[in-house]
């Protein structure tokens, strides 16, 4: 009976610990980047500044987007002159993921509200 207890929780443990390796890298799979120092100018020189800057998907698709920076970003609707106000992610921590479904056709700039440089697009086809 003390051998029956004592297996069953050894794999269990061993169990829960092969999920916590593996998890993070199947949450996480996105179509689209903020890279490191975008915090600062110059990214918008090279379209670099959300990589790839333009992302195509077909209505229905998700997009995800990954704060690969140090710095607070967010992917909010519009330009930084004239938010559009369809979306916005709020401050996305680093290695923070914000996903959006994108149901209809057209072309959706974002910008990110702490860094006016930073200028993406997705367009749904
Ligand atoms: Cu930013």
């Amino acid at each position: 009976m003390i051998v029956i207890i004592g297996v069953s929780i050894f794999s269990f443990s061993n169990i829960s610990s092969i999920e916590d390796d593996v998890e993070p890298k199947l949450i996480i799979e996105p179509d689209v980047i903020m890279p490191t120092k975008v915090s600062r100018p110059g990214c918008e020189m090279e379209d670099r500044c959300y990589i790839p800057s333009v992302v195509a998907v077909s209505a229905g698709d998700q997009v995800t987007w990954v704060n690969e920076d140090s710095a607070f970003h967010s992917v909010t609707s519009g330009f930084y002159d004239s938010p559009t106000e369809l979306f916005d992610s709020g401050h996305l921590d680093p290695f923070e993921s914000y996903t959006l479904t994108f149901d209809e056709s057209g072309t959706f700039d974002y910008f990110c509200t702490l860094h006016p440089w930073m200028q993406g697009q997705v367009v749904v086809e």
